[in-house]
Order: C-alpha cells, then sequence, then structure tokens
C-alpha cells in the first residue's frame, strides 16, 4: 500500500495513537518510540496483517530541527571563505579555457557541493597531524577546483599553478582529477572513474579495521568520507558493495551524496526521487541513512504544516519538477509547487517570489549540514552512515547554468553572470576586472585566512596530504626459498603450488610474515590454499560464531577476529578494492603492507582493468597473481576461463611489472626481486605473475641466471657447435616445455641444432627496446645503444620462434629488437574445453607445431627446401586444410 492509498477512516482514533506516541516521544525518547512501533508491527505481523516493508521516510530531514547540533564556527566568516573559494574554483576554470579552449573542467559540480566540503574541513575532516590520525577524504573527481581554490587560500598552491589547472605537462600544473600519481603529496586516491571511489572507500574502511584488530596500526577514531554523485552512484560498483560495510561494521565510513539531482545528460531521477531511492537502497543494506533534504528557510514553513500536506506535495513532487522550481526561480515554485494546493498557497502568500527562491535546499545549509556529520562521527551505532544532502547543480552560476541540463559542462560565464556571482557572493572584484575574472585572495592577516589556517591547525593539519613512509622492510635473502631454486628431482608441481610455498616461508618470516595480506575471492581450494584457513585464520570482524562444519579437520574453515587473510567471496572488483588499500598502506596508514592478490587470471585485468589502473595511479605495491592461466593449460574450463590475453592487457598500465615464468626458481627470484624493488628500493611498481596449474618438474636455476629473469629473457640451453641448420627457440610460461620437447624433435629428426630461451617477460624485454629506440632519437648522433634483445640475440645463428600460452602479439612485441627473421606462435581466438595435447594441438602451440615453424622458417631462409616442412607435416598428422583457430 503506498501513501496514496492509505485511507483515514477514523481521524479520531488516529489522532489519539498520534498523541500517544507524541508522548513517548517526549517522555521517553526516539529510541522508546522505536522500540514501541517495532513491537506493534511485529505483534500485526504475527497477527497475519500483511505490512510491507517500506524503507522510505517522508521526504524531510532525517534530523528534526530540535535536535540539530549547532555548529560552534563564526558563520559569517564562514560564508565569506566558501564565496572566496567558489569564485576562484569557477574563475580557474574559466581562465584555462579562456587561455586554451577545450581545456575543460567543471564550475556547476563544485558548485553544487561547496558547503559540503566546507563544513567537513571547518569542523570535522581530521588532518595528519591529529592525534587520532588522518581521516581519508575521497573527493568526488569534477570537484577538485574548490578543492585546490581552498588548497590557495591556505598558502599550499601557487597562483601560478591555479593558471595551470589541467595544464600539468611542463610539471607546474594541476591535475584535472585526484591523481596521486602526477600530485604524489597531494591526492591519495585516484578518484573520478565513476564508482571507483565508492567501492574503493568501502574495502579501505574496511583494510582499516582489519589493520587494527591485527594490531598492525592504529586506525580507531580515523574515518573514511566518500564523497560522491548522485549520477555516479547508477554505476553498479557504487552500491554492488554496500551490504558489505554493514556486516563488517564499517562504522568509520561515511557516505556524503551530492544529491543536485542531475548528471551530465539531465536528470538522474527526473521521473521519480533520487534521494528516496537511495535512501531505500542504503537502509535496506543496514546503513545510517541520514536525509538533508531541506534548509533552515523552511523550517517554520515544515513547523506549519500542520495537516501534513507540505510534507505530502514533497513527497509527491517528482525530481524532475524540482530541477525547475531551481532553474526558474521563486515565481515559477509558487506556480507549480505551492499552488498545487490552496492551503499550500496561503502558506506563502505573505512572501514574496524572492523569498519563496531563497527557500534554500539542505545541502547549501551549513548548519544542518554540520547536524548531519556531527551525528554521522559521533552517533553511527557501529553502522556506516550515508547522507543523502540535496543541492543544486550550478549552485550561484544564475542564468549561466543553475538547474540546467546543460550545467555539467558549462565552462563560460558572461561577464553579467560574473557580475550576479559577484554580488550574490559579495566579492571585491570591480566591474572593470571582472572579465579578467581574477584570482582573489585576502591578505594573510585577513579574517578569513587566519580563521581558515586556524581552523585546520586544530584539526591537524590541511588536506588532501599523502604522506608515503618508506620503511626498508627486511626482505629474507634469496636463499631462504633455496628449495624452490633448486631441482624439484621426481615431484611434479605446479608454479601455483611453487606461489604457495613461497607464500607460506614469507609467512613463517617474523618481521615480514605478520604484514602479509593473503587476498583470495573464493577460490583458495582451486589454488591449493586452503591450509591457510586454519593456519593464518580468516579475518572476520565478528570471529566464528558456529561450529565450522569441518571443525574435526586439520585444515578447518576458521574465522578470527585477528585472521590474515581476507577471503572476499566472488566479487573481483572488492577483492582489487582491497588489495589496493593495502597496497598503498604505506601511503595512508604509515605501515607498509604487503598484498598478495591471487585469482583465475581471465577474471582479473579483463574484469577489473579500471580498478587497475587507478591502482597504478595511486602508486600501489604489490603482488597479483593471475592462477589458472594460459588458454591452452587451463584445459576443460572452455572459452570464458581461458585466458590467453591478461599479460597484454596488464602491460597497458605502465607501472605494472607483467611476468609469464615457467619454472619455480624463475617465480622464486621474480617474487624475492619485486619485494625488494616495492619494499626496499621503494619503486612505484606493482607485479603481475602469471601462475599455472599444470603439474611438471623443475630444473634447478642455471648459474647466473637471476638477471636475465628479472629482464626477462635469459639462456636456458645452446648448442656449442651449431649444425648447418639451426635455430633460436623462444617461449615462456606452460609452452616452454613445448619449446624445449621441440628442440628435442628437431634434432632427433631433422638434424636441426638450436638455442632455447626463455622469456620470462615480453613486455618487459618491449619496454626496455623502446626505451633504448627512444634514447637513439634523442642521441642521433652518439653510438646507437642496442636492446637486451638485441645484445642477446645478436651473433647467434638461424631464425628465431618465439611461442607462448598467450595470444601471437604477446611476443610480437620484441620483433623490432630481434636481429634475425622472427617468427612468433600464439593462441589467438577463443578457448574451448578439451584436455591439453589436443588444445594445444588446435591453437598451434604444440612441440609438433613449433618443430614445424622452426623448419619453415629454415626454409623461408633458403637453408632447407620447403618439402621438409611437408614432411614433417605429415610426420605429425598436420593437415594443409585445418580450420583457423582464431575464426573456428
Ligand atoms: C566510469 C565513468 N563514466 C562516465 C564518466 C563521465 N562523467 C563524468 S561526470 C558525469 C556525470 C556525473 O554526474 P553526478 O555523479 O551526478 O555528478 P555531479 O552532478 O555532482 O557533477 C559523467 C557521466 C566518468 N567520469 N566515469
Ligand atoms: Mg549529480
Amino acid at each position: 500500500m503506498t501513501e496514496e492509498t492509505l485511507h483515514d477512516s477514523d481521524p479520531q482514533e488516529t489522532r489519539e495513537w498520534l498523541e500517544a506516541l507524541q508522548a513517548v516521544l517526549e517522555q521517553e525518547g526516539p529510541e522508546r518510540a522505536h522500540y514501541l512501533l517495532e513491537a506493534l508491527i511485529e505483534k500485526s505481523r504475527r497477527s497475519g496483517a500483511f505490512i510491507p516493508f517500506s524503507p522510505n521516510t517522508a521526504y524531510v530531514n532525517s534530523i528534526p530541527p530540535h535536535l540539530e547540533k549547532r555548529s560552534p564556527g563564526d558563520h559569517a566568516l564562514e560564508w565569506k571563505i566558501r564565496s572566496i573559494i567558489r569564485w576562484n574554483a569557477m574563475a580557474m576554470v574559466i581562465n584555462s579555457n579562456r587561455e586554451h579552449a577545450g581545456i575543460g573542467g567543471h564550475i556547476a559540480t563544485f558548485a553544487s557541493a561547496a558547503t559540503l566540503y566546507d563544513v567537513g574541513f571547518n569542523h570535522f575532516f581530521k588532518g595528519p597531524d591529529h592525534a587520532q590520525g588522518a581521516d581519508l577524504l575521497y573527493i568526488q573527481g569534477h570537484c577538485t577546483p574548490g578543492i585546490y581554490a581552498r588548497s590557495y587560500l591556505e598558502g599550499r598552491i601557487n597562483e601560478q599553478q591555479l593558471q595551470n589547472f589541467r595544464m600539468e605537462t611542463k610539471g607546474r600544473g594541476l591535475s584535472s582529477y585526484p591523481h596521486a600519481w602526477l600530485m604524489p603529496d597531494y591526492w591519495q586516491f585516484a578518484n573520478v572513474s565513476m564508482g571507483l571511489g565508492p567501492i574503493m572507500a568501502i574495502y579501505q574502511a574496511r583494510f582499516m579495521k582489519y589493520l587494527h584488530n591485527r594490531g598492525l596500526a592504529n586506525t580507531e577514531g580515523r574515518k573514511v568520507w566518500c564523497f560522491c554523485g548522485d549520477g555516479e552512484m547508477d554505476e553498479p560498483e557504487s552500491l554492488g558493495a554496500v551490504d558489505i560495510a554493514d556486516r563488517e561494521k564499517l562504522d568509520n565510513l561515511i557516505f556524503v551524496v551530492n544529491c543536485n539531482l542531475q548528471r551530465l545528460d539531465g536528470p538522474v531521477r527526473g521521473n521519480g526521487k533520487i534521494i528516496q531511492e537511495l535512501e531505500g537502497v542504503f537502509r535496506g543494506a543496514g546503513w545510517n541513512v541520514i536525509k538533508v533534504i531541506w534548509g533552515g528557510a523552511w523550517d517554520g514553513l515544515l513547523a506549519q504544516d500542520k495537516t501534513g500536506l507540505l510534507v505530502r506535495t514533497m513527497n509527491d513532487t517528482v525530481d524532475g519538477e524540482y530541477q525547475n522550481y531551481k532553474a526558474k526561480g521563486g515565481k515559477y515554485t509558487r506556480e507549480h509547487f505551492f499552488a498545487k494546493h490552496p492551503e499550500l498557497a496561503r502558506l506563502v502568500e505573505t512572501m514574496s517570489d524572492e523569498d519563496i527562491g531563497q527557500l534554500n535546499r539542505g545541502g547549501h545549509d551549513p548548519h544542518k549540514l554540520y547536524a548531519a556529520y556531527w551525528e554521522a562521527v559521533n552517533n553511527s551505532n557501529g553502522r556506516p552512515t550515508v547522507i543523502l544532502a540535496k543541492t543544486v547543480k550550478g549552485y550561484g552560476m544564475g542564468e549561466a547554468g543553475e538547474g540546467q541540463n546543460i550545467t555539467h559542462q558549462q565552462k563560460k560565464m558572461g561577464e553579467d553572470e560574473l557580475k550576479a556571482f559577484r554580488d550574490r557572493f559579495k566579492l571585491p572584484i570591480t566591474d572593470d576586472q571582472i572579465a579578467g575574472t581574477p584570482f582573489y585572495k585576502p591578505a594573510e592577516d585577513s579574517a578569513e585566512i587566519t580563521y581558515l589556517k586556524e581552523r585546520r591547525k586544530a584539526l591537524g593539519g590541511c588536506l588532501p596530504a599523502r604522506r608515503p613512509v618508506n620503511e626498508k622492510l627486511p626482505i629474507p635473502a634469496l636463499a631462504t626459498f633455496q628449495r624452490l631454486l633448486d631441482a624439484s628431482g621426481e615431484r611434479e608441481i605446479s608454479t601455483t603450488m611453487v606461489f604457495v610455498q613461497f607464500l607460506q616461508t614469507l609467512l613463517r618470516d617474523k618481521a615480514i610474515g605478520p604484514r602479509v595480506v593473503p587476498i583470495i575471492p573464493d577460490e583458495a581450494r582451486t589454488f591449493g590454499m586452503e591450509g591457510m584457513f586454519r593456519q593464518l585464520g580468516i579475518y572476520s570482524i565478528v570471529g566464528q560464531k558456529y561450529t565450522p562444519q569441518d571443525s574435526d579437520q586439520l585444515a578447518y574453515y576458521k574465522e578470527d577476529i585477528k585472521g590474515q587473510i581476507l577471503e572476499e567471496g566472488i566479487t573481483e572488483a572488492g577483492a582489487m578494492s582491497s588489495w589496493i588499500a593495502a597496497a598503498t598502506s604505506y601511503a595512508n596508514h604509515g605501515v607498509a603492507t604487503l598484498p598478495f592478490y591471487i585469482f583465475y587470471s581471465m577474471f582479473g585485468f579483463q574484469r577489473v582493468a579500471d580498478l587497475a589502473w587507478a591502482a597504478g595511479d595511486m602508486r600501489s605495491r604489490g603482488f597479483l597473481l593471475g592462477a589458472t592461466a594460459g588458454r591452452t593449460t587451463l584445459n576443460g574450463e572452455g572459452l570464458q576461463h581461458q585466458d590467453g590475453h591478461s599479460q597484454l592487457m596488464a602491460n597497458l598500465v605502465p607501472n605494472c611489472r607483467a611476468y609469464d615464468p615457467a619454472f619455480s626458481y624463475e617465480l622464486a627470484v621474480l617474487l624475492h626481486h619485486g619485494l625488494r624493488e616495492m619494499y626496499v628500493e621503494h619503486e612505484d611498481v606493482f607485479y603481475y605473475i602469471t601462475l599455472y596449474n599444470e603439474n611438471y618438474t623443475h630444473p634447478a636455476m642455471p648459474k647466473g641466471a637471476e638477471d636475465g629473469i628479472i629482464r626477462g629473457l635469459y639462456l636456458l640451453s645452446e648448442t656449442k657447435k651449431p649444425g648447418k641448420l639451426h635455430v633460436q627457440l623462444i617461449g615462456s610460461g606452460s609452452i616452454l616445455r613445448e619449446v624445449i620437447a621441440a628442440a628435442e624433435l628437431l634434432k632427433e629428426e631433422f638434424g636441426v641444432t638450436s638455442d632455447v630461451w626463455s622469456a620470462t617477460s615480453f613486455n618487459e624485454l618491449c619496454r626496455d627496446g623502446q626505451d633504448v629506440d627512444r634514447w637513439n632519437l634523442l642521441n642521433a648522433e652518439k653510438k646507437a645503444k642496442k636492446s637486451y634483445v638485441t645484445q642477446l640475440l645478436e651473433g647467434r645463428k638461424g631464425p628465431a620462434i618465439a611461442s607462448t600460452d598467450y595470444v601471437r602479439a604477446y611476443a610480437e612485441q620484441i620483433r623490432p629488437y630481434v636481429p634475425m627473421p622472427f617468427y612468433t606462435l600464439g593462441t589467438d581466438g577463443y578457448g574451448r574445453s578439451d584436455n591439453r595435447p589436443a588444445l594445444r594441438d588446435f591453437f598451434e602451440v604444440d612441440r609438433r607445431w613449433v618443430a614445424v615453424k622452426a623448419l619453415k622458417a629454415l626454409a623461408d631462409a633458403g637453408t632447407l627446401g620447403p618439402e621438409k616442412v611437408t614432411q614433417a607435416m605429415k610426420i605429425f598428422g598436420i593437415r594443409a586444410d585445418k580450420p583457423n583457430p582464431v575464426t573456428v
């Protein structure tokens, strides 16, 4: 039953019930009233009455005026400061675009959000020097001009930088959006791809609890503030993890949704009400929901609304209409809102149209916001809080955009509009100056600057601020992992098992072990990691309230508040967000943690590429392990699972170092090197390593191979005296073993000798080659340098053939640097279910195909007749009319 269909058949009785409730509210308080109401509902339900769950409350503020906590600040001064910030934020965008049309930027977003930030900065956000530690701010990406404008008044950003908003290639500008990569002392989080902020903030808050409960850092008292747009809430990532926040008891998390009712093209929910919709979602997920809809100017009218008609009309009006009221002003609002009912029209008959136009929204009322923030910080009751603040998009832009559908992309304002803006916010800019939109900063000793700085000092310093702590972690020596460097003997194991053994050794290290954060999205058993459940415990904020079904087993399912494993369930986006929180802990929590996130390689970069990009931007340090890798190595699972391209996707992130090792010692060297690179040398890189599930024996590490393993290529075996027919065979990952077998075949069946190379990373080889190319370009008259690949292969005899379990483009990357005819084999096309030999034949990467390719290469070079290729195909049963795997 909706409100409209509820019919009051006995007003007298209704009044009696309401009076009784009022008495309880007055004498015993809202909690008791809540209890009684719940009891009534429970009783009715038990008696069979159908009372549907309604997550919505009326379209009014959640905190009634008499329960509002009052702000202790100097409101007049805060208004002045906010007005200056508004002006400078707007001027920044206009000036940049005047100089370079098309440089972009946004005025309307911050115009709607200025008060949301201001109240936080003046009264709530704890800075880095606060006794309890800093709060974390996820700032709505399009609000950056306003954040810079505040920093300008604080003296952290100079005028030249403001002039260079969005012009950063010369190193003096300001980033368009929050980017830690480009402003590493300032921005902590990469936050503009819609939806990533919200999901990363949730897992950040969860990770802070984890750090605290595991005794790695004291994060009590620190809050995560996540500011997002109402349009942004359309993203699955924005709402897809809100249930976790309640389950994990994230009372350290506050979402502030800037409900200006508009997104880029138009209204967010023209036909509905985004605030009500979000209230339902968040309340259903167990959050505290604080709606800040109406500003103080409405309080008097609402107090006079004895019949509830005003509230009912508010409830019935859709956002599309609300948008009009702000775009078209007081007269329009009188005629289209209040005139809906004569009683409402009477309510405002003594008010002028201008007065009606000034009936403000809650998100522009610092008092209402203060009360909401205070409640969120002090009365969270063990839950996350969302503040749904209603604002006006383009507030103050007047004719240039206030409440208009076009406002999101408005980057210019005419002189008249600028004057109106100046007058509205009482800025000391003269008519002569106005067209040039100068930045304005009061004197250092002015009341405004003094107040602003004093407030931040009291709260522990300025924000945003990124303060990495670079501890040199005592990474154990490589010899600690000797077992993995030695030959495995008869033991057939997969590189996934090697990884698990490496991790186990690391976990046993007294200094490093506790810093390790194993992250798994419901796949531990797939990777043979279930033994760690019991050994390390699975982190759970509530411990374990049940006896696990397998409690009689050695490796039972142990949940624990001190548990070390983050068992994320089936959410790659969530697991990746956890990983990012851990991988940036050195910068945001003063303690480096070592996250190892292991997943199905197909569901890694392909699924969460945008988060991986943000991770790079945020200078994440840690390991991503793409397990069950290889199009033909993961055999029975079919085309949705079989990954033949994640290596290439990883290569698109500039500071991601991706490797595709084949042998135990390669993996151990790479993991160890990564640990040193990230946690001793403090390079801002992260590692992506593919792991296979094929079991085989592993040789011992050849002497001196480490450097080549890290650089991406090394010689595995060579023919000291090459015959007339000689080739260079290169392989990576699980296909390296096919390459080694092909070398045998070639020798025994066709008298072809070879040198065999292991390529641990075609990505790294290519990057090296491109870097050398670039140096040669810039130093045309100097002696040309040679790429690493060229150095290794130069002078070697015969054509080179590279084979991998990835698409051919992976190995193709090194073509420019191979100083001999070069051929590649790879697994292009959709995967399919079958056994490994069948798949490797299908994708043309098994030892037979490698051998045939080598023979063809020799034929191309004229050292062998082409009929030898045909003969080999016959021997191997390869038909010339075999369909191309790319197209079938
Ligand atoms: C993933 C992603 N898709 C699209 C965009 C482009 N975009 C930038 S802002 C915007 C509208 C934002 O609307 P809202 O979240 O309501 O913010 P506000 O109204 O406060 O500006 C869009 C579609 C983006 N930044 N990220
Ligand atoms: Mg919006």
